[in-house]
């Protein structure tokens, strides 16, 4: 616990008056957002009002918007409460003691983990995002798995990743990931398993949005080949409604990565797993 009453993130030092310890004290240095902008600005204010479902999410977060994709996606009632996830408020450290979002409140009841969380609302009702047949179910969650485990890490790795070697071989290994993927996907798409959105594709469509708002503009990650099933996948994300109530203006996104792209000390749990070759928090 810091003096003034809030956590700080493990061995991070004390921020300077009004900067992030990820700046390094250079307040040229750009930061996390810490309110979402745009259409998800507007998504929050219409979800500000007490609920006994609450989604404590920071903006710039991919594995927040994976939760707020879905309760928009159902058509659940919700309350959205922006954190300041590195400043680690008690009411997040109440729920998820490790500090990270997203963390969920439904009542006295509260848990976290995005992946365990998608489950959670998809028991909880609405437009389903998991097919009734058992086997596209398991599919389903084979898919996730591999999104986790293959395609998330990669990202990371290749955004810090300051040698060009180094970017070369994450963007080669990023390639071939979604290419297996898009190998398993319904060939017609333009979704996972077909015309709507799915589980698999909220699993991934966060880190999607950012190929396209920060993988490119720090790394020259290219745009999908022109007519490939790929593209036609990113297409249908980027304008499925849910997903576009929940992004913020590309500007968030540029500023909140840059700590990310330039590798910097103080930047979050996520960064000290990738440099460790550790998996992610
Ligand atoms: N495995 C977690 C990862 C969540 C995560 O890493 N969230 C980041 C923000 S994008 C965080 O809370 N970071 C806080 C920190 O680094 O202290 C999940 O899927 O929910």
């Amino acid at each position: 616990m810091s003096t003034n009453g809030t956590h700080s993130n493990g061995d991070l030092p004390t921020a300077k008056a009004g900067l992030d310890p990820n700046q390094g004290g250079d307040a040229t240095k750009k930061t996390y957002h810490k309110q979402p902008t745009g259409l998800a600005w507007q998504t929050a204010q219409d979800h500000s009002n007490t609920n006994t479902l609450k989604l404590y999410g920071s903006c710039f977060c991919p594995f927040v918007h994976r939760i707020w994709i879905a309760l928009e996606y159902k058509a659940l009632a919700y309350e959205y409460v922006e954190v300041d996830v590195y400043r680690k408020p008690k009411l997040l450290l109440d729920i998820n003691p490790r500090g990270l979002v997203p963390a969920l409140r439904h009542g006295e009841w509260g848990c976290y983990e995005s992946t365990v969380l998608l489950e959670y609302l998809e028991d909880l009702g609405g437009t389903p995002l998991l097919p009734q047949d058992p086997q596209r179910r398991a599919e389903s969650r084979l898919w996730s798995d591999h999104i986790n485990r293959n395609i998330i890490p990669i990202f990371y790795r290749y955004l810090q990743a300051q040698t060009t070697e180094a970017q070369t071989t994450a963007a080669t290994d990023l390639t071939e990931q979604i290419s297996k993927l898009v190998s398993a996907a319904s060939p017609s798409g333009p979704f996972f398993f077909g015309p709507s959105l799915s589980f698999v594709d909220v699993q991934i469509a966060p880190w999607v949005i950012r190929m396209e708002r920060v993988l490119k503009p720090y790394r020259g990650w290219p745009d999908p080949e022109p007519g490939s099933r790929w593209e036609k996948w990113v297409q249908a994300i980027e304008a499925e409604a849910a997903v576009r109530r929940t992004t913020s203006t590309n500007e968030l996104y540029l500023d909140s990565y840059e700590r990310y792209a330039e590798n910097r000390p103080d930047t979050s749990q996520v960064r000290e797993a990738v440099n460790s070759g550790r998996g992610l928090p």
